[in-house]
């Protein structure tokens, strides 16, 4: 294991989104005391040669790469040149500068759509690239496996001590709240609670509600990642889910108990669905000692009482 100390200079890429946010106050909380971070305005990831340029002058010990172009199901769908460029570019220039500056440790994180719209559930590592995508996401997809297969490569070819995670569908503080590009939870979220709010009958679900999605608070994902980072040094990738998951409708239903609305589910099934299943199998990394802790319900209130109290265009 790469010996790394709560003094060592550690990058956190992408530390104002959902997962970034997440693992600044996991590694604060543990001591970790160089957090090294830039905003997007300070360092533009798709650009090669800041990127470059950062990396010489900075010479991070340790990298956890958070940044990435993402969005739910809507966004992916309609920005495939964004979502397929941003991602290769920011991951590429990313992985190839930690390498070349020396960097020890660096941890890559994934989805969970990287595996095949069909795959048998749950989920194992090994069914990755046995059968066609989902074709809502095969854009982000793609280079989420490229991201993942290019740290395998460096390992192999260079020795860099790269890990790569692919975590379940995330939510919690810090979410994206738009009702267009974000993800289901967060706009359930906004949705009930303005549709309470107006005292509206109804509100309107996304697709026929059958699809099941398994969900992790991202407090959880970034403990997977810190103690990955200190336990774990193989090529292996890593799913990081809850292990347990919903269909689209039981999870509406208990956003609405969450927030204490009582009216109706209309559900939009011009909207499409997505991929029908995609729960991980997570037997892996509870073989190596760890497991989630915070319940759906309980996430879901805490995600609640922060968007209450910083609204919906905030980020972190
Ligand atoms: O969370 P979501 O956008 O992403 O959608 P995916 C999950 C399911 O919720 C789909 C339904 O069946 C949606 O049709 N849904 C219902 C809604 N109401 C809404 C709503 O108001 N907003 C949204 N967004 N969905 C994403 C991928 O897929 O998952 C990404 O596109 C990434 O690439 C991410 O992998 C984890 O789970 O379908």
């Amino acid at each position: 294991m790469v010996a790394l100390s709560s003094s060592s200079k550690i990058y956190v890429a992408g530390h104002r989104g959902l997962v970034g946010s997440a693992v600044v106050r996991a590694f604060l909380l543990k001591g970790y005391q160089s957090l090294l971070v830039r905003t997007h305005d300070e360092l533009d990831l798709t650009n090669q040669a800041a990127v470059h340029g950062f990396f010489n002058k900075e010479r991070p010990e340790a990298v956890i790469m958070a940044a990435a172009r993402v969005g739910g199901i809507h966004a992916n769908n309609s920005r495939p040149a964004l979502f397929i460029r941003d991602n290769l570019l920011i991951q590429d220039n990313v992985i190839d500068a930690a390498y070349r500056c020396g960097v020890t440790k660096f941890v890559f994180l994934g989805s969970s759509c990287i595996y095949p719209k069909l795959a048998p559930q749950p989920i194992k590592e090994d069914y990755l690239l046995t059968g066609p995508l989902e074709p809502t996401n095969e854009w982000y997809a793609i280079a989420k496996i490229a991201g993942l297969k290019m740290c395998q490569a460096y390992r192999r070819e260079y020795g860099f001590n790269a890990i790569s995670l692919m975590p379940t569908n995330l939510y919690g503080p810090g979410d994206n709240f738009d009702l267009q590009h974000s993800h289901v939870l967060p706009a359930l979220i906004r949705r009930i609670h303005e549709a309470k709010i107006r005292g509206d009958a109804r509100i309107k679900v996304w697709g026929t509600g059958t699809p099941r999605r398994e969900f992790l608070h991202v407090d959880d994902l970034a403990d997977a990642i810190l103690y990955l980072f200190q336990n774990y040094d193989a090529e292996q990738m890593l799913n990081v889910g809850w292990g347990e998951d919903v269909t689209i409708r039981e999870l509406a239903e208990l956003v609405m108990s969450v927030i204490d609305y009582r009216g109706d589910l209309e559900f939009d099934t011009t909207k499409p669905d997505g991929t029908p299943r995609k729960l991980l199998d997570v037997t892996r990394l509870k073989g190596l000692g760890w497991k989630p802790r915070i319940s759906l319900e309980t996430g879901i209130q805490q995600t609640y009482a922060w968007f209450k109290e910083h609204g919906a265009l905030a980020r972190l």
